[in-house]
């Protein structure tokens, strides 16, 4: 596929080419019309066309978080209204894992309020990862940082995906969060890796950063070796009481155009990724989400909420499926 000058990356191996912040930078400055052309030629040459494959978050930890990740809404120390919660308990997990299956879901994500679990609140999360899993449902969970040896116990108790996002570029990373460092998300993501569990890596784009920046996170993922198998690609949900809500911040909205273009260049420069359009779809509205899927987008976050804040409904998805004539992907578990 890269006979095309024009997605050919700089190529320093044979194994896998990596892409650099100005090839990507190139990319998301072409023309909108051959942009998307050529993401949705990618597409079809890697992917079947007018498949999207559902996953369904549930927060089984909510509020609390003693971190400072300027987007969050579950931080402790932003006002946002998000109270400091118990983990769910395993039976609750279990029934909405089943109602996510019922209405179509493949995969279901449980997501943690933490830094990292401890390794009290990991055994609860191995019940549910294990339950999950014998539902017949591919199991992915986002913790947060992992210590040695986490990883392995998620992967003995049936956890396929680990989500942890690298969020945006290395360079704007300290002015997002500063209780952790860049490297410190490429360790876990290296630890999820060694103890063979797929890994979905993603970030957010509309907090403020420049394209240059966008093109910076885009070349870090694509450059993962191997490249992530998921790929969220969030559009910032502002919240009220976070640092970048816009009040605070004084941001205007991403044009969304923008969005759909960082679409595009994720999946020319990650083939075989599932691209997954996260959190802001409803925000974004359908006409720039089914312009997300001619990019290459083909997975999507299902059901009524994200894990604090709001989703399309299912009806609502799967009324734009049937006016795009998609169709939602089998299980693959
Ligand atoms: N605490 C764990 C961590 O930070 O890795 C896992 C949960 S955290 C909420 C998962 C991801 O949600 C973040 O990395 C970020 O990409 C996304 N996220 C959080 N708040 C968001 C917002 N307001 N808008 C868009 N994405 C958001
Ligand atoms: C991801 O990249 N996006 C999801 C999931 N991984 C865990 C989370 C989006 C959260 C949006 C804000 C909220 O609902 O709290
Ligand atoms: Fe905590 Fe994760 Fe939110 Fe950061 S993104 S404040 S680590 S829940």
């Amino acid at each position: 596929m890269h006979a095309d000058a024009t997605l050919t990356p700089n190529a320093q191996s044979v194994v896998m080419p990596r892409w650099t912040v100005a090839a990507v930078a190139e990319l998301l400055a072409r023309p909108f019309a051959d942009l998307l052309f050529d993401a949705q030629r990618v597409h079809r040459a890697n992917h079947a066309s007018n498949a999207v494959q559902l996953s369904t978050l549930v927060s089984v930890k909510t509020g609390g978080c003693s971190e400072d990740c300027g987007y969050c809404p579950q931080a402790a120390r932003f006002h946002t209204g998000v109270d400091n919660e118990a983990m769910l308990d395993v039976e609750a997990v279990v029934t909405a894992a089943r109602a996510a299956k019922d209405a179509g879901a493949t995969r279901f994500c449980m997501g943690a309020a933490w830094r990292g679990p401890k390794q009290r609140d990991l055994e609860p999360v191995l019940a549910m990862v294990r339950e999950v899993k014998a539902l017949g449902m591919e199991t992915c969970a986002t913790l947060g940082m992992l210590k040695d040896g986490q990883a392995d116990q998620l992967r003995e108790a049936g956890l396929d995906y680990y989500n942890h996002n690298l969020d945006t570029a290395p360079e704007f990373y300290g002015q997002i969060v500063s209780t952790r460092a860049y490297e410190d998300r490429l360790a876990t993501l290296e630890r999820v890796r060694g103890a063979g569990i797929h890994v979905c890596c993603g970030g957010i784009v509309g907090m403020g950063e420049t394209r240059l920046q966008r093109a910076g996170l885009i070349a870090q993922l694509a450059s993962l070796d191997p490249y992530p198998e998921s790929v969220p690609i969030n559009h910032l949900v502002q919240v009220e009481g976070t640092p970048l809500h816009a009040a605070l911040h004084g941001e205007s909205a991403l044009d969304p155009l923008e969005f759909v273009r960082t679409i595009a260049v994720a999946r020319i420069t990650m083939p075989r990724t599932m691209v997954r359009l996260s959190a802001g779809r409803r925000e974004l509205g359908e006409a720039v989400q089914a312009l997300c899927f001619l990019a290459g987008a083909n997975s999507i976050f299902y059901g009524d909420r994200l894990l604090t804040t709001g989703n399309p409904d299912v009806d609502a998805d799967r009324a734009l499926f049937s006016k795009l004539g998609m169709v939602p992907l089998a299980s693959t578990a």
